[in-house]
């Protein structure tokens, strides 16, 4: 099967990468994307992501003149979804008294019934993203055969998850294993000749149902193994250990990997995915249901910490150190760092925030642009993401930039002992005094 034009629907943290690397390796792509400003960057040879690798793998394939973009699809051998799954915003559903947020499918319907005109014989189409499960074959082919086509017959339809880690993107694309889940064999077939046009890991092919499990199994391992470290981190907090002392202790067991505490799960991915579960199956959830809660609640424990280290919140002047979901990431969506600053604004502190890689942060926040603007006249100081560069910030800086005595560290990202002996009051998440 050979695949030479491919149109990719959605040019967001998946569908831009995977565009623009097709494209370097030879096939004609065109992007698309709803939105016009998006279309409007990227002819200009601008990206609107941070990405590491990318801005260079997306400038060098628009070089070859083989990458165009445009606001409709067009006619083309293959099609790749990949558009956002968020959940609904403030619609719940409810079963077996569970409340449950839903994921929000407007998205893939649109992008599936976009490509219906210009779908032909013989063509691949390929889901990338992250859905409930069943997604393909029950939402995405009936859209698909409104065409008049039969998907497994006259056309080719397989569900593939991306599963590439943000800030390694551009690598794990290529290198990283990739399941083809076909409605039949031959579309997952269809589907591997497709990305064997770069997937250098190997390439497994199944149903396109057991694919879809398999990503929402993948993000939800991760949370439930999270949110088992965040209630760790409190348990030691409440028997006066050091969580991390313990973690890496009981982490040289041959069979123990402990994740991180933090101050919660943020991004598009894992703090959405196992709603997918939930949604559709709310009778035998329970542990992922729960999970979730842990999760959700972690930002609450990082304002009580900052209570607890300055006395009271109202009123007092904290500078915040990071806003992305997680370090050396641009992204926000999501982010627990952010909940934790709106939780200390409602208890009346105030709070200047300071992202290093989006200087313009979130709205209601008073975000400033510099670190030394954050840190100025602040009384306390509270490390929210892990940043290299916040990491890196030692006593010395830091008692030239602030009058600040109190730090507040969520992550695990200064050495405690540093900052003490130079005069700081070090208050870690997961320590227990
Ligand atoms: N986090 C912790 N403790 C940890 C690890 C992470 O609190 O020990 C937090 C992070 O700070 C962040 C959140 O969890 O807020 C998620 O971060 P992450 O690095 O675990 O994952 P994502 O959301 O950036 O990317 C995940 C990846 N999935 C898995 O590792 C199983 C990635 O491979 C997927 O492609 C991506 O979700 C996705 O798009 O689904």
């Amino acid at each position: 099967m050979n695949f030479n034009t491919l149109c990719v629907i959605g040019l967001g943290y998946i569908g831009l990468p995977t565009a623009s690397t097709f494209a370097a390796r030879g096939l004609r792509v065109l992007g698309v994307d709803i939105n016009p400003r998006i279309i409007e960057t990227l002819r200009r040879g601008d990206v609107h992501i941070h990405e590491p690798g990318l801005r260079e793998e997306f400038q060098s394939a628009l070089q070859t003149g083989r990458l165009t973009f445009d606001l409709q699809p067009g006619e083309a051998d293959a099609f790749i979804i990949a558009v956002p799954t968020p959940f609904h915003e403030g619609e719940l559903g409810e079963a077996n008294g569970v409340q449950f947020k839903k994921a929000d499918m407007r998205a893939v319907t649109s992008a599936a019934k976009s490509i219906v005109p210009y779908l032909r014989k013989g063509n691949l189409v390929v889901l990338e993203s992250t859905s409930p499960p069943r997604t393909t074959v029950d939402l995405v082919r009936p859209i698909l055969e409104r065409s008049g086509l039969m998907a497994g017959r006259d056309f080719h339809l397989a569900y593939s998850p991306e599963r590439v880690l943000p800030g390694q993107i551009m690598r794990e694309l290529i290198e990283n294993a990739r399941v083809i889940g076909g409605i039949t064999p031959e579309s997952a077939e269809a589907g591997r000749a497709l990305y064997a046009a770069f997937v250098q890991g190997q390439i497994i092919q199944t149903d396109a149902t057991t694919a879809e499990m398999v990503k929402l199994m993948e993000n939800t391992t991760r949370d439930v193994n999270i949110a088992l470290a965040n209630e760790f981190s409190r348990l030691a907090a409440r028997f006066g250990v050091d969580v991390w002392e313990a973690i890496s202790i009981a982490s040289l067991h041959p069979r123990v990997k402990i994740l991180s505490p933090g101050p919660g799960v943020g991004g598009h991915c894992i703090s959405v995915d196992p709603w997918f579960f939930v949604e559709s199956a709310p009778d035998i959830t329970s542990l992922i249901y729960h999970a979730r809660g842990v999760n959700d609640e972690q930002p609450r424990f990082v304002v009580e910490l900052v209570r607890a280290a300055l006395g009271s919140l109202k009123g007092r002047k904290i500078a915040a150190l990071g806003l992305a979901y997680k370090p050396d990431v641009d992204d926000l969506r999501e982010s627990p760092a952010a909940k934790v600053v709106y939780l200390l604004q409602n208890e009346g502190a105030r709070v200047k925030t300071f992202e290093p890689f989006k200087p313009d942060g979130l709205p209601n926040m008073d975000c400033v642009p510099t670190l030394e603007a954050a840190l100025q006249g602040a009384e306390a100081v509270i490390l929210l993401v892990n940043h290299t560069r916040l990491r890196a910030l030692t006593p010395e800086t830091l008692r030239l930039l602030t009058p600040a005595k109190i730090l507040v560290d969520a992550v695990n990202g200064w050495a405690g002992k540093d900052w003490q002996s130079a005069g700081f009051t070090f208050h870690r998440l997961g320590v227990g005094k």
